[in-house]
């Protein structure tokens, strides 16, 4: 029997989104996308994030009485889990309401993700369109069949339409960020901010990305005047004070990133931003380049230097990059007062205690020169879809067969067939090293208890000291900052989103 055969025909479509394991609060930028297309057809949507909700595992069963359907958008990771628990969970009440799954996850690895036993359907890339078509046929009784980019179930069986040819962002719908309850993210975060997208995908390929498996490299952008007019009047509506520009690849075409400066700076509206590029496309910029995005409001520039080692930069695909470039762009982005931020990855396949020392250095060398200058630092993860996974077996990473074995796949602490047991928990003491040995800005405000601040400072020199000395065993003074972070640090805010409904908005 077609999906939904026997269900009333209520025009409601009810989003969960599983919590993204950080306190970086904000409205899922995937959702208020696809939200678009529902709404300017007359569904109503409701959105559950259970980031902001209290029991949302109830919220979603209450907003399911008169809906359609449930709308899922996850990442590979412990998004997962939530998204078991309450798939599972709806299914008992109402089996027979289908539960669509979208978002990168449910893109790199359909087949598994829709042989999940409570999935119906998933919807592959760009969900725009394809959800519109999927809500519609769910609404008439209709089987999903030819649906372009929809994998369903026909009779138990799995079955995949024809894919869905990628549309420019040009194209697509300005998304729906009037569903956003920014009030509630912000009680969760201590900051008013908000995600934008300037363009889509990016021309390079390192061996740990996922971008290639969805958007195919093929490099796609707005306009500076769209992006000056969309994101000023995003920030002025929603009194936001600061916009995250999540494109992969913010400086791809250099002069569009100018104009966009240029227009900002016309504009005359004060609002921070921040974007993620490579460094061989800052170093390619000038330090008054960069002091002209400084003054439109750019306050950091995310990029992945990954590795302090030209050979592990070589084996990650990265050639387009070497340290000269990670040197220059912390000392071209110092001088024009944006602050540079890198990511490092730690046990990414070939890494050993020398190139992990490199990178240690490297880091120790850049926050000594350019004091604002910061590092986030991961453990390598082989996500599906990424360059490196085709050498899983070869790695002899153990490739999960189920939607719920990806839930740990995690870089805060994947565990490796090369890097586990003693020596995985010397890498995590060296991580948690290097994160108290130099101060981050993180995007979330939290107040931090004065005495927390003086441990925190405190620990901070033998840190450094150990990082240059390599010494990562006995970690007593983590230990005790833990031990002091649990007592000083406040509860968490209790927040409750409000009950947004878009009923009455159309974009
Ligand atoms: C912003 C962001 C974050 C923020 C999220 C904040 C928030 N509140 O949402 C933060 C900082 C918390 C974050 C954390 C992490 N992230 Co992140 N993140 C992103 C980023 C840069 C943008 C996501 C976004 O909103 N894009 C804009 C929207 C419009 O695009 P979209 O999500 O792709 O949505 C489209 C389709 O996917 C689809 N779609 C999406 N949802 C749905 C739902 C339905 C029902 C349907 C039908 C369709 C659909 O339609 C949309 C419109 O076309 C992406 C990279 C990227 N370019 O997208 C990485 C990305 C999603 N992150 C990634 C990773 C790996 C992480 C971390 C593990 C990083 C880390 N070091 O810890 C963590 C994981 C957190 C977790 N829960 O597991 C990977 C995920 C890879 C994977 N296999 O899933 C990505 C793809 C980066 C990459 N290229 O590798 N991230
Ligand atoms: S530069 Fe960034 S977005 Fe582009 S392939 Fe490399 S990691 Fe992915």
């Amino acid at each position: 029997m077609p999906l939904g055969a026997l269900r009333a025909k209520p025009k409601k479509v009810v989003f969960f989104f599983p919590a993204f394991s950080s306190q970086e609060a904000t409205a899922p930028l995937g959702i208020l996308a696809v939200s678009t297309p529902l709404l300017r057809a007359g569904y109503r949507v409701k959105i559950v994030d259970s980031t902001i909700t209290p029991q949302f595992e109830r919220r979603v069963i209450e907003e399911l009485k008169d809906a359609l359907c449930l709308a899922v958008s996850l990442v590979t990771g412990p998004m997962i889990r939530e998204t078991c628990a309450v798939a599972r969970a709806v299914k008992r009440i109402y089996p027979g309401l289908p539960i669509v799954l979208g978002g990168w996850h449910p893109s790199l690895l359909p087949d598994q993700t829709l042989a999940a036993e409570f999935v119906d359907a998933v919807v592959v890339g760009q969900g725009e369109e394809a959800l519109l078509e999927v809500v519609r046929h769910i609404e008439a009784g209709e089987s999903l069949a030819g649906i372009p980019g929809v994998g369903y179930k026909r009779d138990g069986r799995i079955v995949f339409n024809p894919k869905r040819p990628l549309r420019p962002l040009k194209e697509m719908p300005p998304k729906a960020y009037q569903l956003a309850d920014f009030d509630a993210y912000q009680r969760v975060c201590g900051r008013r901010w908000a995600m934008y997208t300037s363009s889509l995908a990016c021309p390079y390929n390192c061996g740990y990305c996922t971008n290639d498996g969805v958007y195919g490299r093929q490099w796609n952008a707005l306009d500076p005047d769209q992006v000056v007019e969309e994101t000023t009047d995003l920030v002025t509506r929603y009194r936001l004070e600061l916009l995250w520009i999540v494109d992969d690849n913010f400086l791809i075409d250099r002069d569009r990133a100018l104009g966009i400066a240029e227009g900002l700076v016309r504009r005359g509206v004060k609002f921070d931003w921040s974007i993620q590029a490579s460094t061989n496309l800052v170093v390619r910029l000038s330090v008054e380049e960069l002091k002209l995005l400084q003054r439109s409001g750019l306050s950091q520039i995310s990029q992945g230097a990954d590795t302090g080692s030209l050979r592990m930069m070589h084996l990650m695909n990265k050639d387009f990059q070497d340290l000269d470039t990670i040197y220059g762009a912390a000392e071209k982005l110092t001088a024009a007062g944006i602050r540079p931020s890198f990511n490092l990855i730690f046990g990414y396949p070939g890494e050993g205690e020398k190139e992990r020392r490199e990178s240690v250095a490297l880091m120790m060398n850049i926050c000594r020169r350019y004091p604002g200058a910061e590092f986030w630092t991961n453990i390598f993860t082989p996500y599906p879809g990424s360059p490196i996974m085709l050498r899983a077996f070869e790695l002899g990473i153990e490739v999960p067969r189920s939607l719920e074995g990806w839930a740990d796949f995690f870089p805060r602490y994947t565990v490796l067939p090369w890097l586990q047991g003693r020596e995985h928990q010397r890498v995590q003491n060296m991580r948690e090293y290097m994160r108290v040995a130099f101060h981050r800005v993180p995007i979330g405000k939290y107040r931090v208890p004065a005495l927390n601040r003086l441990l925190f400072d405190l620990i901070g020199l033998p840190a450094r000291w150990r990082l240059e000395h390599h010494v990562y065993s006995f970690p007593v003074d983590l230990w005790l900052r833990k031990k002091a972070q649990s007592l000083l640090t406040p509860p968490k805010p209790k927040v409750d989103a409000q009950q947004l409904s878009a009923e009455a908005v159309t974009c």
